[in-house]
């Protein structure tokens, strides 16, 4: 495959921006391999600056669940960009992308938006602890939540873990106040509410664990977060950035039909534009400014442009909710044929799956690094040279959209198929 262009790219942009991309997970380092410079891409297609042509299944990391440049979203953004692309002022758009919120995901009664997901979290975990009057928050090891600084953290040694910061530059003061727990594992989040009582503001979680590869909640453990939550006056947050609206409509929430206090949102929102937002339950949204105490802002906040291409997104996919059955149906194709190769594990909720080249069921952080990053490096090479673009770490996701024709899959499906 000639990657010339790429390379010449790549090299260029290494002498302007560390690592020579503006995300750490873009550069291939997991894979062995220069990254590829995109070019342009179209429906569940993208192509590289050498002309090369992938079935795409990375989806920009999500947000691209009706595939790339989808022509209704791209015509309202091209109409609403001869209008102004930022007033810094408040628009009617911005409520009518707040109400398809606040309607269809359980929990959201007020809704902020933002431009990221961290901001998001970020911002809902200092609502959360305005709230409450609570400093101390909960988390699962493997799970991300973004790069906050309370929040990139990793466990400490013993057993009840007091988080270490994960991130050169994050003072061990920014972290005192984080939690660890372990995904899937009830004891070690009743362990942390039995040593900190009444101190706990709140317990962030992705409920599809995605970050750390997929990795689905065990039957009754939301259910067991959401009563734990409930009996301590602590506030839930669900992390679904990655799950929102791409579970369905009302997200994770909806999926396990589980009521949080709160929700981040980011990704499919924007419909491939810098939006992400946060919201929950009226009383813990009033503490934000300019009505509460807890100060949140931005620049950018609801930009016209961003908003225009979520509404759209977040329309299409109300008029026609059975592209869930179908990505879901498309997704379970690509499982079946992994599980074919007796190579993986594989982890899928809908249209979210990810392939762990480990002989252990995959249930928390500690059995999926379990995983044999050298042999999933080798996986990405296979199906990059045979025309497929994978997430390039093993602790990533598959993302499927509504544009993977039938016949990608199959073609997805023959590929995996022929792995030896
Ligand atoms: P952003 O700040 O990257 O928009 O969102 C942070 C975030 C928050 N919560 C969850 C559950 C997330 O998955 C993310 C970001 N996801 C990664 C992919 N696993 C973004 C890709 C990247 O970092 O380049």
């Amino acid at each position: 495959m000639n990657i010339t262009r790429s390379q010449e790219l790549f090299n260029h942009a290494c002498t302007l921006m560390p690592g020579g991309v503006n995300s750490p997970v873009r550069a291939f380092n997991a894979v062995g391999r220069n990254p590829l410079f995109i070019d342009h891409a179209k429906g569940d297609r993208i192509t590289d600056v050498d002309g090369n042509e992938f079935i795409d299944y990375v989806c920009s990391w999500g947000p691209g669940i009706l595939g790339h440049a989808y022509p209704r979203v791209i015509e309202a953004v091209q109409r609403a960009c001869t209008d102004g692309l930022t007033y810094g002022a408040p628009t009617a758009k911005e409520s009518q992308l707040a109400e398809i919120i606040i309607s269809k995901v359980p929990g959201v009664e007020m809704v902020r938006l933002v431009n990221s997901g961290t901001e998001a979290v970020m911002s809902a975990v200092r609502a959360a602890r305005g709230y409450t009057g609570r400093d101390l928050i909960i988390k699962f090891t493997g799970c991300y939540h973004g790069h906050s600084d309370g929040l990139l953290v990793k466990s400490g040694s013993g057993l009840i873990t007091n988080a270490i910061p994960d991130s050169a530059g994050v003072p061990k003061a920014y972290t005192d106040c984080t939690l660890v727990a372990r995904y899937n594992d009830a004891d070690s989040v009743r362990e942390l509410f039995e040593r900190y009582p009444d101190r706990i503001a709140a317990l962030v979680v992705e409920p599809v664990a995605a970050n750390m590869g997929v990795v689905p909640p065990k039957e009754g453990f939301l259910e067991f977060l959401r009563q734990i939550t409930q009996d301590n006056g602590t506030v839930l947050i669900f992390d679904e950035v990655i799950t929102g609206f791409r579970l369905g409509i009302s997200g994770a929430a909806g999926y396990y039909n589980i009521m949080p206090d709160m929700v981040t949102m980011g990704k499919i929102i924007g419909g491939g534009m810098p939006l992400a937002a946060y919201g929950g339950k009226k009383d813990i949204m009033k503490t934000v400014s300019p009505i509460g105490s807890v100060y949140q802002a931005g620049t950018l906040s609801g930009n016209p442009i961003a908003v225009t291409a979520g509404l759209e997104t977040l329309h299409a996919l109300l008029e026609d909710e059975s592209i869930y059955d179908r990505i879901d149906k498309k997704a379970a194709k690509i499982e079946t044929a992994l599980k074919s190769t007796g190579k993986v594990v594989v982890n899928r909720v809908g249209s979210l799956l990810s392939a762990f080249f480990t002989d252990n069921e995959v249930v928390d952080y500690d059995t999926a690094a379990t995983s044999d990053t050298a042999a999933y490096a080798q996986y990405f090479g296979y199906m990059l040279e045979n025309g497929i673009y994978i997430a390039p770490s093993q602790f990533e996701a598959m993302f499927v959209s509504d544009a993977h024709s039938e016949e990608d899959i199959q073609k997805t499906v023959e590929v995996i198929k022929a792995y030896k």
